[in-house]
């Protein structure tokens, strides 16, 4: 922890790493403790600038080969690999481990799905038949007549093959729009099981095998696409029907959600069943009475990161913040204990919390750390893990040591727009339906919608390119749909409430004030992207937006963008139709042509494109322009045109 001292010259003012006044607060008060954050590591870690190109490859012992990303084409590896090799090898594993990420945690909700249907497991039942029946529905299986029981064990067993199958195409393809499909047929990009997919692109991958970039870029798309349309959309359907399909629900977002006379125990993580046994924990009667017994006056559960943004729209439990502020909530010396799963746990979190004395448990068997207690949940028996964690968190509180500094910030906001409400929304509670909302965008009251997801990372201000971005998007009319760390960016900006409807344009603010929404929509967890995605499909189902997806005038980012799983996110975008832009920076040297590849080329196949940019504002611009292109081959260009000029023109345009 000495470090800080010597990094003092190189730090950045808490105020240039974050937009977020309370991880800014508590970026100085670890600098006064001689805590060392992310924020000071960043800057005592100077990207490789070779990596940072993917100019380098380390992919066998003849080499680790640097080519030159300055002048690309001038070296090639040992083994005569030249540039858009290496760099299309290394991008398909990014892809690879992204899309691993993802499956692996659905898998997870499938397997736990297996035990509840076939009656294995007590502690958990299905919450949303409804939702059951829906999706057994979608993909062709029968319901009439029979048990939620038997239901679930054939939607198991289907299911299973998103991960499982070696041949043929996975089931949720028959979601997907029928000139898509097409489209991914004529390509071969249609995935088999996730297993299968990340299997073959690790071969490939491999030295001496796949050395054609292009040849390589359509098992990077099939990775990607048995992802989004497999994996993950399999974690949040399942999820939904195991756990409750999210409606509109207030929560509370920022530190300020944390409180000094009460037991603090924070989830942080990906996977709902962890959060969900805590809550049972955290509420029993006999914890809150050990808590009390201590001097607290109960216990406040909170979440972080993704499992937060899930528990946030499910059951409206307060979010304390980002991926970037996991290690700065510890330094408000309150949380008595955090227990983590998986994905997005810094190992910095050991050190910190050691300084504040913070409990801090892993409690997967994927994700251990060294030198961090560990306490295994297993779904046999999920009490038996969170209640130790909440005596533990207990026993913290009784013997806390130390100042406490809670930040005052907190914001309320709305969460929990699934795919299904935004049809309820609009259509009325008995009439789910996309009709309002394709209508609304062929009148051009809504120019277009943009998905805006992802993380936050040091080497651009926290927050800062998320909020802008989306404001800018609204002011421009463009319906946003936000999932993961950027949901919780905004939510702490306050713009997650209807009112924010006040910094849309005229158009898209008339459709947010007749139906009660905010001009952003929070969906939930970085695996809930696949609600966007189903969102999509049913608006070219609805009509009048044309076919396939990549007509739709949609378009999507993930300004902050820090993971491998973002880079899968962005890749089954692209392959599914859409324009998405990164920031930061993008893992690609300039001037290859596998940069051409994806940047226009995917696009001349029928697919979507990757866009890159640094500023919020151009980021904007981008998008709409994009929006503008897809509005004007839809023949819809001249609606929207008349809206700008004149309310009487745009009346008589009404489609309703
Ligand atoms: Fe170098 Fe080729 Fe080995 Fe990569 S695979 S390290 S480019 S020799
Ligand atoms: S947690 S992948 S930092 S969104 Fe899903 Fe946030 Fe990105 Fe992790």
């Amino acid at each position: 922890m000495g470090e800080i001292k010597d990094l003092k010259s190189k730090l950045l003012p808490a105020r240039d790493c974050t937009t977020c006044e309370a991880t800014a607060q508590m970026i100085n008060k670890a600098r006064r403790d001689g805590v060392e954050l992310v924020f000071d590591r960043a800057a005592n870690m100077k990207p490789c600038p070779i990596g940072a190109e993917s100019a380098c490859c380390k992919h066998c012992s003849m080499g680790p080969c640097r080519l030159n990303a300055k002048d690309p084409y001038a070296k090639v590896g040992v083994c005569g690999a030249t540039i858009d090799t290496i760099q299309s090898r290394n991008f398909a594993r990014m892809v690879a481990t992204g899309s691993a990420s993802h499956t692996d945690h659905g898998m997870a909700v499938l397997q736990l799905f297996g035990e509840v249907v076939k009656g294995h497991s007590k502690d958990y039942e299905i919450q949303d038949t409804r939702k059951l029946v829906q999706v057994a529905d979608s993909i062709g299986i029968e319901t009439e007549g029979r048990s939620n029981n038997d239901i679930g064990v054939d939607l198991y067993n289907e299911l299973m093959k998103t991960y499982t199958q070696v041949e043929g195409e996975i089931p949720f393809m028959k979601r997907v729009p029928e000139k898509t499909l097409e489209t991914w047929r004529k390509e071969g990009i249609v995935p088999r099981g996730a297993m299968r997919e990340i299997m073959e692109i690790m071969n490939r991958t491999h030295i001496g095998v796949d050395q054609d970039y292009e040849n390589l870029t359509k098992q990077i798309s099939r990775t990607a696409l048995s992802d989004g349309w497999g994996g993950s959309m399999v974690a949040t359907e399942i999820g939904d029907i195991l756990f409750g399909t999210p409606r509109p629900t207030v929560a509370e977002v920022n530190m300020g959600v944390l409180k000094e006379d009460e037991v603090n125990v924070i989830v942080h993580g990906h996977e709902p069943n962890l959060f969900e046994s805590m809550l049972v924990s955290t509420t029993s009667k006999a914890m809150v009475e050990a808590a009390k017994a201590a001097g607290a006056k109960g216990i406040n559960l909170v979440g972080m990161c993704c499992s937060g943004a899930e528990m946030m729209s499910r059951h409206g439990i307060p979010h304390a913040g980002n991926f970037m502020s996991t290690e700065a909530v510890i330094v408000t010396g309150a949380v008595d204990a955090m227990a983590v799963d998986i994905q997005c746990i810094k190992q910095g979190l050991g050190k910190v919390a050691e300084c504040y004395g913070t409990e801090l448990f892993t409690t997967n068997p994927r994700c251990r750390i060294e030198g961090v207690k560990h306490i295994e949940f297993h779904e046999d028996d999920p009490l038996g893990c969170t209640d130790e964690v909440v005596i533990k968190a207990i026993s913290r509180f009784k013997n806390r040591k130390g100042a406490i500094e809670i930040p005052n910030n907190k914001s309320v906001g709305i969460h929990g727009f699934s795919t299904e409400y935004i049809g309820y929304m609009l259509g009325g509670t008995f009439r789910d339906s996309y009709v309002p909302l394709n209508e609304n965008i062929i009148n051009g009251r809504i120019r277009g919608v943009a998905g805006v997801v992802g993380c936050t990372q040091p080497r651009t201000k926290q927050d800062y390119m998320h909020v802008e971005l989306v404001k800018e998007l609204i002011r421009n009319d463009v319906l946003v749909l936000q999932t993961g760390c950027s949901q919780i960016s905004l939510a702490k900006a306050g713009l997650l409430i209807p009112e924010a409807a006040h910094l849309a344009g005229a158009g898209l603010a008339e459709v947010c004030e007749t139906v009660g929404m905010p001009p952003i929509l929070g969906m939930g967890s970085c695996v809930d992207n696949s609600r966007i995605l189903t969102a999509a499909a049913r608006m070219v189902e609805t009509g009048g937006l044309g076919h396939a997806l990549a007509d739709l005038p949609v378009a999507g980012a993930a300004p902050e963008w820090m993971s491998e799983k973002a880079i899968a996110i962005g890749q089954y975008f692209v392959a599914s139709g859409v324009f998405t832009v990164f920031g930061t920076t993008f893992p690609i040297t300039d001037n290859t042509k596998f940069k051409k590849l994806l940047f226009e080329g995917l696009e001349e196949k029928g697919l979507g494109k990757w866009g890159f940019c640094n500023d919020p504002i151009e980021m904007a611009h981008m998008m709409i322009a994009h929006i503008d292109k897809k509005r004007k081959q839809l023949g819809i260009d001249k609606a929207r045109e008349r809206v700008l000029m004149d309310m009487a023109d745009r009346q008589k345009l009404d489609v309703a």
